[in-house]
């Protein structure tokens, strides 16, 4: 490409709150070095641990360099193919199964966040042009979360985190920014050296704890019912503010009545804290304002996580605190997603914008694609998604996929996934290709250009989505709606609207190679306190949640049903700070840090079940069981326990529990991973 040093401009395009813009330094076409690009708002030039490490990742010596076919699948017995041949079986597949069965409805892709850019998109353009396909659909990360937002706010916006500068309070509700969101933790800092006091509210002592003025220790998913226990507090003792529920929230007097009914002594005893925390935390919120709010997105993954969303920004607007500079309640937005995705819309000519997807849940991917029939799925295109280890249920998944006749994954690595698939085709890096990133936490817009030539035979979703169509277009012109006569600099031009410039100060997208930009939106969340719901107010009881059937209000107190008395304790999974999801965990300088598994549990439930620091213990359920090194923690709550690192290995102990909402915003529930419950004991 080029024999002198270059300096240029990327996107990290992982699924994480931060999406920092990047700065690469090549010389003669090799990638030398990364830094944080200081023009980034919000991340001003500082990367994470992983990002520092992309050049082990690019250059990594286990990097898929061409198209390889392995025979039989399962086998290891991997084949390098040339690009044409690779695409060659694919398409001939498609056609022979559009020919037996009439449709494209056995095809079926199942992509996630293993690359979040706009571009990356193409492959479901692609589906898209085909006619009607099968779709993994529903979201695996924050579906709960984002439907307790739409029915309270109607929408999705977080604050600046320069805005938190200005809070009193900062309560951060099952977040571990420490460890999942570092570049939040400056402003954090910033704000508690200017007065600010921070509470964490988590199941363990973490990281971000200890940074805190104060931790309150929840059992899993008992925040509904601590909230519950604040809000009837602030009621009892009249501390709410009228001028704020009077004017910006329907539905409080249902609401006050309700939560009356519900009992202060089970709500203490479902949340396991004693009335001097409630107090603690009630006059925070409202003596001490203004208060920020962040909730993560763990406390959601949970069979309560929706209503449990829904009750902490319930008492977030009982005491006034949304709208103002400093407080309002943190998760995730969409503002900033202000894209044409035009990518996705090329369709043939008869369709339309008809929907041309046969739904199949992501969260419960194993057994619904085994039900669909007529035709059923023969074919599974995996990209951006490592399946069998970021999945529930994944031995069923694996039954599931035998009966599939094609299975092609996207990749950079021989993953999990790859190992049970037909075809792999290696994925470019961003190094080495187009990109635009839109952030879903805070508001800046990226861009990624392509710094060294593609590594080996590796090409971008997008370059693979156009052969597609042009092998496809062989067989029958028109086959496919996809373009494969545009170049990835046309593709990012059409995602770009007039209004989208606008917002974004600019005449043109080549304007962001100068740096990134930020979507002019509010500083503040919900500052003109317009809401999007049905009554333009915050809907403190919820017709359209009631239509759902669910909870109306705000405020309540679920039942679980089950009995978990033979899987007392729930295992957490958490987000790590040396990987995102699956990724990055194969770079030398994190494999010695992530290294064997091990059980983290509170010394008194140790010592309860006999079990000795350091030694082997069984962890268990009605699915399965793993053998694993027991730890002692005092961080740990008691009734919980905690596996770090986390392995593929205990996927086989989770299956699809799904969470209380989803399904209306994402087309599918949400998955209540940390809903695990099991038991454990000495290795007998
Ligand atoms: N047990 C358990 N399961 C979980 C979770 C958990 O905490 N525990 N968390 C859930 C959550 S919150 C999420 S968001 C999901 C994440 O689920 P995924 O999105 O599936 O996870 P990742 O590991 O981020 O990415 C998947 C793969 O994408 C590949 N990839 C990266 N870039 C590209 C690219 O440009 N092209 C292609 N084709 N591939 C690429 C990576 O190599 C990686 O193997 O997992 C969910 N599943
Ligand atoms: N380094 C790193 N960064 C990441 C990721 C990663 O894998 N690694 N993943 C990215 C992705 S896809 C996501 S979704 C985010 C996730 O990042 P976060 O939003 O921080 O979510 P988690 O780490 O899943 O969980 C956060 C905390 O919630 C707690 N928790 C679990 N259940 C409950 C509960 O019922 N109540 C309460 N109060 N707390 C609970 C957990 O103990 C944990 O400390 O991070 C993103 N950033
Ligand atoms: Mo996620």
């Amino acid at each position: 490409m080029d024999n002198t040093n270059r300096t240029t401009r990327h996107v990290c395009p992982r699924n994480c709150y931060s999406s920092c813009s990047i700065l690469g330094y090549s010389k003669n076409g090799h990638l030398e070095k990364v830094t944080g690009d200081p023009k980034h708002g919000y991340t001003k030039g500082l990367l994470c641990a992983k990002g520092y490490n992309y050049i082990n990742q690019v250059y990594h010596p286990d990097r898929l360099k061409y198209p390889m076919r392995q025979y039989p699948r399962g086998s290891s017995n991997w084949q390098r193919i040339s690009w044409s041949e690779a695409i060659e079986i694919i398409t001939d597949k498609m056609i022979e199964l559009y020919e037996r069965y009439g449709s494209h409805l056995s095809l079926a892709l199942n992509k996630y966040s293993g690359n979040m850019g706009v571009l990356h998109h193409a492959i479901e353009g692609f589906f898209n042009g085909l006619g009607k396909t099968s779709r993994a659909v529903g979201n695996p990360c924050w579906a709960s979360g984002m439907e307790a937002l739409y029915y309270d706010y109607g929408g999705y916006q977080t604050s600046d985190m320069e805005d938190i500068l200005d809070a009193e309070t900062i309560i951060l509700w099952g977040v571990n920014p420490v460890w999942t969101s570092i570049h939040s933790m400056n402003y954090i800092y910033e704000a508690q050296k200017k007065g600010a006091k921070v509470i964490t509210i988590d199941p363990i002592y973490t990281e971000t704890a200890k940074k805190s003025d104060a931790f309150i220790q929840v059992k899993p998913g008992s925040d509904g019912a601590l909230a519950v226990a604040i809000a009837k507090f602030i009621v009892e003792h009249e501390l709410y503010d009228v001028e704020f529920i009077e004017n910006h929230t329907v539905g409080w007097i249902e609401l006050k009545e309700h939560i009356q009914l519900l009992s202060m002594e089970d709500a203490l005893k479902e949340c396991g804290q004693r009335i001097e925390a409630i107090q603690f935390i009630a006059e925070r919120l409202c003596h001490h304002k203004p208060v920020t709010i962040w909730i993560g997105f763990g406390m959601q993954r949970n069979k309560k996580g929706g209503q449990n969303i829904r009750a902490i920004n319930a008492l977030a607007a009982m005491t006034g605190n949304i709208g103002k500079k400093g407080s309002g309640v943190q998760f995730g937005q969409r503002a900033t997603e202000k894209f044409t995705f035009q990518i996705l819309k090329y369709r043939q000519n008869n369709e339309g914008d008809q929907k041309t997807i046969r739904p199949i849940d992501i969260n419960d991917f194993a057994v619904d694609v085994q039900n669909q029939q007529d035709p059923p799925v023969k074919f599974l295109w995996i990209t951006c998604r490592n399946l069998l280890t970021q999945s529930s249920n994944t031995e069923e998944l694996k039954r599931a996929l035998e009966s599939m006749e094609l299975i092609v994954t996207v990749e950079h690595f021989i993953t999990e996934t790859v190992q049970v698939s037909d075809i792999v085709l290696p994925a470019k890096m961003l190094f080495e290709e187009w990109e635009i990133v839109a952030s879903y936490w805070h508001h800046w817009v990226s861009i990624n250009q392509p710094a060294i030539e593609p590594y080996y035979g590796s090409k971008s979703d997008l370059e693979i989505a156009q052969l597609l169509s042009q092998k496809l277009n062989e067989y029958q012109d028109g086959f496919s709606a996809f373009p494969t006569d545009l170049t990835d600099e046309e593709f990012i031009e059409r995602e770009f609207s007039e209004e989208f410039y606008e917002q974004l100060h600019i005449k043109n997208w080549r304007e962001l190679l100068n740096g990134p930009r930020r979507v002019d939106v509010p500083k503040t969340a919900w500052k003109d306190l317009h809401f999007q719901t049905p009554s333009g107010k915050i809907e403190l009881y919820s017709t359209q949640a009631k239509e759902n059937l669910l909870s109306p209000f705000g405020l309540d107190m679920m039942e679980d049903p089950i009995d978990h008395s033979h899987y007392p304790y729930t295992l957490l999974l958490n987000h790590e700070p040396f990987r995102i999801n699956s990724q990055f965990q194969n770079l030398n300088s994190f494999k010695e840090i992530n290294q064997e598994p091990c059980v983290y549990l509170h010394p008194l439930l140790a010592k309860e079940k006999g079990i000795l620091r350091d030694t082997m213990v069984k962890v268990f359920n009605e699915n399965g069981s793993v053998i694993i090194r027991a730890k002692y923690s005092n961080d740990v709550h008691h009734q919980t326990l905690f596996i770090y690192p986390n392995h593929p290995v205990i996927n086989k102990l989770i299956t699809f529990t799904p969470s209380d909402m989803g399904h209306f915003v994402t087309g599918g529930k949400g998955n209540a991973l940390n809903n695990l419950h099991v038991n454990i004991e000495r290795r007998s």
